[in-house]
């Protein structure tokens, strides 16, 4: 079969975001986008000949014509196999999984994550190193640079590869090898994890409910929970994946998860509530009655870790992001093990994770992961948290109230608005910016300004340095609010205010959250008047 050499031009907007290149699928469908941007991955690495790339995506519109194209872009550049899951599919963390086990040379996974799916919606891709993590900077800005030249690329002049079937079989020189997506993850979990005691819990008669949002943890969690783990079939609703996720958001948050948030509130509810992204690397916890907040189920999992097997020997340290509460730094302390605060991103985690510094890691938007793979693992932390509940037999709700008991309650809300003008969005932060130095000793009621600050992020292990990572207020007495905006979306900007209020006292751990943070909410909007810059009066999305 011949390797054809194309020629193209270069587009300016191939920039890869917080995790990965994601546009809408029209713009992907121009002409060669995919094409220059796959080229350009490989372009900027170099010893992959005869080597392995793993590939998989969380199963959106798109996915099935990229995947074509990556394999015979890989197969004309040399690479030597490349593994990709049946039809296509693979979640984020368990294509991280099967890059370490067979250590592969890297990864290319195709997901724009929550962002929603189909013909007009989202599409990315993601390029994963060695380690099974994101590319760090380094990789992705040599990536963008090249974008912007690149004059050609090479692919096969060849059919379509068959894979939907278990197996292998040749594209030219390189081996394409259809693997069962879940296979290897699921018997990772089951090291990890004390699954017979799960099984034990679960036939005692405490009710799971997991809802996959129509994207890619259906087969996932179909085959754990039910099939292994012994849950009720219909345990797992929203288990079979859409390219369009049914229409619906795939961002398993309290807007767009709210049938499981109603259902865990209600008199019907069962003991646990769950629900992950489209890719499988976010995760939501619910109890009855009451919803975790992610910096809240890190310090949580962190704390009660080595309850499951895998993690019986205690934990190294924990990493979380700066925006994330911190809730995790006081488990960190009472366990006298290291804490770190890295930027936004699952790529600052890799080296504190490589080096054995940190064993946990979590962020603020339903990220929870730990040093088993590179990547946030949405499975992971559920099975982590029925590991606990299984090993304590508590309500999630005792756990909390106990936790908080013990180490006080860091009250912590995120408030995003959602696709305002990009220009306005960029002024209200130069100009946030340009205020810094004048506000420490400025009073907003009864909150003081201690420092004000642009987080920049010096990496302990390659010493990189990470600027301009989000703007954080921080008043007298441990309160914060904290200003960035997301690296993830694909139309205008979204501004996100971080909120967080830490409350030693037990008989003020069970206020509402945003009352409780009204003052800081207020003083927030003071400080950055997000209605004088883009005329809205409220967050679309509170979590
Ligand atoms: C968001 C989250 C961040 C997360 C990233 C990717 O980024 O804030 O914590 O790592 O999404 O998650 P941003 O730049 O929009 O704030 V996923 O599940 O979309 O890969
Ligand atoms: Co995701």
């Amino acid at each position: 079969m011949t390797v054809l050499t194309i020629a193209t031009k270069p587009y300016d907007d191939q920039k890869p975001g917080t995790s990965g290149l994601r546009k809408k699928v029209p713009v992907f469908q121009q002409p060669n986008y995919a094409e220059n941007f796959i080229q350009s991955v490989f372009d900027s690495l170099e010893g992959f000949q005869g080597k392995t790339l793993v590939l998989g995506g969380d199963g959106r519109y798109y996915n099935r014509e990229v995947i074509q194209k990556v394999l015979k872009i890989a197969a004309a550049n040399g690479f030597g196999r490349v593994m990709v899951g049946r039809g296509g599919i693979l979640s984020t963390p368990a294509a991280s999984h099967l890059i370490r086990k067979y250590e592969a040379f890297g990864g290319l996974i195709l997901s724009a994550s929550h962002n929603p799916g189909g013909p007009k919606e989202d599409f990315g891709i993601k390029y994963n190193i060695g380690n099974g993590g994101p590319a760090p900077e380094k990789i992705t800005e040599a990536i963008f640079a090249r974008s912007k030249v690149i004059d050609r690329y090479l692919i096969l002049d060849a059919g379509d590869a068959d894979i939907d079937e278990i197996g292998e079989k040749k594209l030219g020189n390189m081996t394409v090898e259809v693997i069962d997506p879940v296979a290897d993850y699921a018997e990772m979990m089951e090291q990890l994890f004390d699954f017979e005691a799960i099984r034990v819990l679960l036939e005692s008669g405490f009710a799971l409910r997991f809802d996959a949002m129509h994207a890619v943890t259906g087969p996932y969690a179909k085959e754990i929970f039910e099939r292994r783990l012994g849950a009720p079939e219909g345990s797992v609703v929203n288990s079979v994946p859409l390219p369009d996720f049914g229409g619906h958001h795939p961002d398993p948050n309290l807007v767009y998860a709210k049938d499981l948030y109603d259902l865990m509130m209600s008199d019907k509810a069962p003991d646990f509530g769950a629900a992950s992204d489209g890719d499988g690397d976010r995760n939501l916890i619910i109890g009855r009655g009451l919803f975790i907040t992610p910096s809240d189920s890190l310090a949580m999992l962190a704390a009660n870790a080595h309850l499951a097997p895998g993690y019986r020997q205690g934990l190294k340290g924990i990493a979380r992001s700066m925006p994330t509460s911190g809730a995790a730094d006081r488990v960190a302390e009472k366990l006298g093990i290291g804490i770190y605060e890295t930027p936004t991103g699952w790529k600052f985690f890799g080296n504190l994770l490589d080096a054995d510094m940190a064993t946990i890691c979590g962020e603020e938007s339903a990220g929870t992961g730990s040093n088993h793979v590179r990547e946030k693992d949405g499975l992971w932390a559920v099975l982590l948290w029925l590991n606990i509940l299984a090993a304590r037999r508590e309500s999630v709700k005792d756990i909390a109230v106990k936790h908080w008991q013990t180490y006080g309650r860091n009250y912590y809300s995120r408030h995003d608005y959602e696709e305002v003008e990009t220009n306005a969005a960029n002024r209200l932060m130069t100009d946030l910016r340009d205020k810094l130095a004048s506000l420490p000793g400025t009073s907003f009621g009864n909150l003081t300004v201690a420092k004000a600050d642009d987080f920049a992020y010096h990496d302990p292990v390659d010493h990189s340095v990470s600027e301009h990572q989000g703007i954080r207020v921080l008043f007298e007495g441990g309160s914060r609010v904290v200003f960035r905006l997301s690296g993830t979306g694909t139309s205008g900007a979204t501004i996100r205010v971080y909120i967080e209020r830490f409350e030693p006292d037990p008989a003020r751990h069970d206020l509402d959250t945003q009352e409780a943070l009204a003052d800081l909410i207020r003083a927030a909007h003071e400080i950055a008047p997000i209605k004088a810059y883009t005329g809205r009066d409220r967050p679309s999305v509170i979590t």
